[in-house]
């Protein structure tokens, strides 16, 4: 007999919702104008998407659930394995706009026409970090652009920083290993600093010059528009008469050069793990779109035969002194991803992609890399269909007769599937001898041996040249972050092994690690393969400090508010924020808001807690003289003014706030990266100073 039917609703209220709600108590909203009917993958419409078939109301569900049962089995297999490596990125659309005519260096078509757009889809990613891991762990930051060219895709598959770890791709399995998470405890996750790290780079002094720039602010972006991105190794363009010209490829941020300090690392990790891509998510909705320039590095055969180093060594860079870069385009990313699975998950770059009039060159990096790219979607995305997917697909017409395999979309239609054929008009695609992809005919000789160049034996130089190009201030970052990295390595061994190492780069660097470290005894410096050159000149390039924006746009200023907050100091500062192309986020006690002197409210952007400056370029101290007393008796205030003073950000205060300064102990130091801001008028002093995003002058220690 059957049973009763348990479908009544009725209307129940929650706030500002009106909902139906079944006797069993669960909501139940009915499709409708507006709102499709819900289905099952297969199209049949959903009666109750709240309950699974039982028998009885308290009864076992029933196996015959087609729906439970399908929702369930997709939902069990939603994930897909992460990348091994660059698993944590974050991606966006955008295009590439071409400043003119390259022909006398390439005949790739997308640097043919003045002002041609090349849709482009690009991620940026951490390198050791699992996909769940904090966003400003200390890491090369991955940077890999794929351009919807006319004559088909092209991938730069770059990172942020212009050189690598090793000279041959079958080290990359080790260093890998060794960087991630040791095997038997699984632990640290996204973090260099640990003995496996260590002990590899201490027995692999290639390595050396790529632990500058990792021990350097650069790992510490600020943003990800605010760092540069580099090809890394040496490529070719190929001309339309056959002709190859060295490449070197670089991206420069419109935003100028800026990164964070490692205390504020570690606290914005724990404040908000997303704080990269929150930041360019944020930037793309507010219309300030993230912009890079494209610039070559152009050079010939000669150039690279007296070049002091062996082009194709990918621990090497070429000194833009030496070689100017030449704008070719810009970057511009305007479009946010409507799916990050479908879009910054699914999207496969590979080196192996190159359209004509790209080439490569013998890097023995580049070379084992256009292997595993292709290799690893198979695993990732598994199937040799991925091409199939709307993210990887190219968007000019292709043809071909690959066919079938797992979940093939595009099969060719009719009877052929092969060629040559002798179908006539319906044979299908053929060759194109002038127009497609031709390998330039580098002459080959030479016996086959497993050996490396000893061209490639310099191991030190450029780091020295590196660290030589700093300013006194990221010398002493470099210094302080290879103390803690290495103070983090339990094994003392490995610890003054990776000092005698850098006894070899700098005499000073070392002495100061060596100290931090506490070493009991100055090692002997390390065996070289090559003595460390000493005439190299710094450059200012490699510098971030020297390469910092011109203006304060596209940072935030955070105003710490209370009740009482002068409306027209607030109104004043937003409006001059606003005009710099910055802008202004609030943190008050309580995220409702406060009510200014003027009696308008004001929503907040953050909680106190949630909001510490570390989530600010510069912060405004801006409470009323009553709620100057109350801030004085939260703790997270007066860390909110005690860490911008430690991490030399500029202050703006208005007198009201002494209390809270006084609190936090920074009310008898104040320098003049502290501006009073009691005024309209005291705006325009306070953003000019922002503009050099710190007061590295500040006395005190350094957090
Ligand atoms: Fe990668 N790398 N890589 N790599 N790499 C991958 O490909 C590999 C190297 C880079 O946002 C993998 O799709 C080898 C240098 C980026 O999806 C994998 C070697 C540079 C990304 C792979 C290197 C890079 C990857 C993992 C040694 C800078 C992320 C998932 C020769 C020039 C792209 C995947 C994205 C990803 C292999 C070294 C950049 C395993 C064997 C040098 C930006 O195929």
């Amino acid at each position: 007999m059957a049973e009763p039917r348990n479908d009544a609703r009725k209307p129940a209220r929650y706030g500002d919702a009106e909902v139906p709600v079944a006797p069993g108590g669960e909501t139940h909203q009915a499709a409708g104008p507006g709102h499709p009917a819900l289905t099952t993958q297969q199209g049949i419409p959903v009666a109750d998407d709240q309950n699974s078939l039982k028998a009885g109301a308290r009864g076992p569900t029933l196996l015959e659930d087609f729906h439970f049962r399908e929702k369930i089995f997709h939902f069990d297999h939603e994930r897909i394995p992460e990348r091994v490596v660059h698993a944590r990125g974050y991606g966006a659309h955008g295009y590439f706009e071409n400043y003119g005519p390259l022909a006398d260096v390439t005949r790739a078509d997308l640097f043919q026409r003045a002002g041609e757009k090349t849709p482009v889809f690009a991620r940026f990613s951490t390198v050791a970090g699992n996909q769940g891991s904090a966003d400003l762990a200390r890491d090369v930051r991955g940077f890999a652009v794929k351009f919807y060219t006319k004559q088909g895709n092209w991938d730069l598959v770059g990172n942020q920083i212009p050189v690598f770890f090793i000279q041959d791709a079958i080290k990359f399995p080790d260093i890998i290993h060794a960087v991630k998470q040791e095997p038997d405890r699984g632990f640290p996750q996204a973090q260099s600093a640990h003995d496996n790290f260590w002990d590899f780079i201490s027995l692999t002094p290639e390595s050396m010059h790529m632990i500058m720039w990792i021990m350097s602010d650069r790992t510490i972006p600020r943003s990800l528009r605010f760092m540069e991105g580099f090809g890394v190794h040496t490529f070719r363009l190929v001309d339309a008469a056959g002709k190859s010209t060295f490449v070197k490829f670089h991206w420069k941020p419109k935003g100028g050069l800026q990164s964070v300090v490692w205390n504020e690392a570690v606290k914005i990790n724990g404040a908000d793990p997303d704080f990269h891509r929150r930041d360019m998510w944020a930037a793309i909705e507010a219309g300030d779109y993230p912009e890079w320039e494209l610039g070559l590095q152009l050079f010939d055969e000669a150039f690279a035969a007296r070049f002091e180093f062996d082009i194709l060594d990918a621990t090497k860079l070429i000194p833009e002194e030496q070689v100017p870069i030449r704008p070719v385009g810009r970057m511009v990313l305007d479009r946010r991803v409507d799916n990050f699975f479908a879009e910054t998950e699914q999207v496969a770059f590979g080196t192996g992609n190159v359209v004509p009039g790209i080439d490569f060159s013998d890097d023995p990096l580049l070379q084992g890399r256009n292997f595993s790219y292709l290799d690893t979607q198979l695993k990732r995305l598994g199937s040799t269909n991925f091409t199939h997917l709307p993210i990887n697909a190219p968007k000019c017409p292709f043809a071909h007769f690959q066919q079938d395999g797992h979940m093939a979309m595009h099969n060719p239609k009719g009877r052929v599937n092969y060629e040559p054929n002798n179908w006539g008009a319906s044979g299908g695609p053929r060759e194109s001898p002038e127009s497609g992809y031709q390998t330039y005919p580098e002459p080959l000789s030479g016996p086959k041996v497993r050996a490396r160049s000893e061209t490639f034996s310099d191991h030190y130089s450029q780091a020295r040249m590196f660290y030589i190009s700093q300013t006194a201030i990221e010398q002493r970052h470099i210094a302080n972050a290879l103390t803690f990295e290495l103070s983090k390595v339990e094994t003392p061994a490995i610890r003054s092994r990776i000092v005698a190492h850098l006894m070899n780069i700098d005499s000073g660097l070392a002495d100061s690690v060596a100290k931090g470290l506490r070493l009991k005894e100055m090692p002997k410096p390390a065996t070289a393969a090559r003595p460390t050159r000493t005439d190299l000149p710094p450059s200012a390039a490699l510098s971030i400090i020297k390469n910092g924006p011109k203006t304060f746009a596209g940072r935030k200023v955070g105003a710490l508010v209370t009740d009482g907050v002068d409306a027209d100091v607030l109104a004043a500062l937003g409006a001059a924020l606003k005009a710099e192309g910055a802008t202004l986020k609030l943190v008050a006690p309580e995220v409702g808001g406060v009510k200014d002197s003027a009696g308008a409210w004001h929503d907040a952007h953050e909680k106190l807690e949630g909001g510490p400056s570390v989530l600010f370029d510069a912060v405004a101290i801006l409470p009323s003289k009553e709620g100057a007393t109350l801030l004085t008796t939260l703790p997270s205030a007066r860390d909110f003014v005690a860490d911008a003073t430690a991490h030399r950000k500029f202050i703006a205060y208005a007198s009201a706030s002494t209390p809270l300064l006084e609190k936090a102990g920074v009310a008898s130091a104040l320098d003049e990266g502290f501006l009073p801001l009691n005024s309209a008028g005291d705006c325009r002093a306070f953003i000019l100073a922002c503009r050099k995003l710190r007061f590295w002058d500040r006395a005190g220690a350094e957090r």
